[in-house]
């Protein structure tokens, strides 16, 4: 049986890949596993039937069988154990390419999630022009870090990997901040990623949702 995820009914991102969703249909067509989704409007999500899914009242979740996940690194590295395609053989270098999922999600996401919400909760508030360029300074000094690690390498460490997909995800949503231009091996990085067959099956995937729920 295939798995199930669950993504927005009608994302907010409108069809732009950001919602994290998306990582995981990544993953998911990297390896080959077919999966269905349910789709789940916002009242959904934090109603009982979702929240025994998802403590948080989120998307992405997992199911497959009795197995319920949520978290979205969670569930990518649960699909990467389980199917070829994501990790490398060698213990070592699974375990690095591991911690550029947790290096993904823990230390560069939270700034460019900062940023986000700077832009779009917090514009309005009277110390909004202040905060902005100190939190995309905090972005810029992970940018470079990381820019400097992958120098002129295609990957992070060796082949493909999970870690590439979370990292690439990651720095997606710096969107039109012009941040990434800044490093172009960072921006031929992400650019590498999205060509990815298994990216574009996804993104097809996720914008057809956006498409059918706008009544297109
Ligand atoms: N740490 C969790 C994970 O990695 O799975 C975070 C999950 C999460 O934040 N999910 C969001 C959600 O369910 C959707 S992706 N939000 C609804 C809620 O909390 O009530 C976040 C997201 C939302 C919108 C855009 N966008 O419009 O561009 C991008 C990303």
């Amino acid at each position: 049986m295939s798995p199930t995820i669950t993504a927005f009914k009608a994302s907010p991102d409108r069809g732009r890949g950001l919602a994290r969703d998306m990582r995981v249909r990544w993953a998911l067509e990297e390896v080959g596993l077919p999966y269905d989704v349910r789709l789940v409007t916002f009242a959904e999500m934090k109603a009982p039937a979702h929240l025994t899914r998802h403590p948080f009242g989120q998307i992405p979740t997992y199911e497959d069988g009795d197995l319920a996940l949520f978290e979205s690194g969670a569930i990518v590295l649960h699909i990467a154990e389980r199917h070829a395609g994501l990790l490398p053989a060698g213990a070592d270098a699974r375990a690095r390419a591991i911690t550029w999922v947790f290096a993904a999600l823990g230390t560069v996401e939270p700034p460019i999630l900062d940023l986000q919400v700077a832009r779009i909760l917090e514009h309005d508030k009277p110390w909004a022009e202040a905060r902005l360029p100190l939190v995309e300074d905090r972005i810029r000094v992970r940018l470079r870090q990381l820019s400097d690690r992958l120098g002129d390498a295609d990957w992070l460490d060796g082949g493909f990997s999970a870690g590439d997909l979370m990292m690439a995800s990651v720095l997606l949503r710096l969107g039109a901040s012009g941040l990434l231009a800044e490093h172009p091996n960072l921006a031929a990085y992400v650019a590498r990623a999205e060509a990815r067959p298994a990216y574009q099956r996804a993104f097809a995937a996720q914008l057809a949702v956006f498409v059918a729920a706008s009544g297109g």
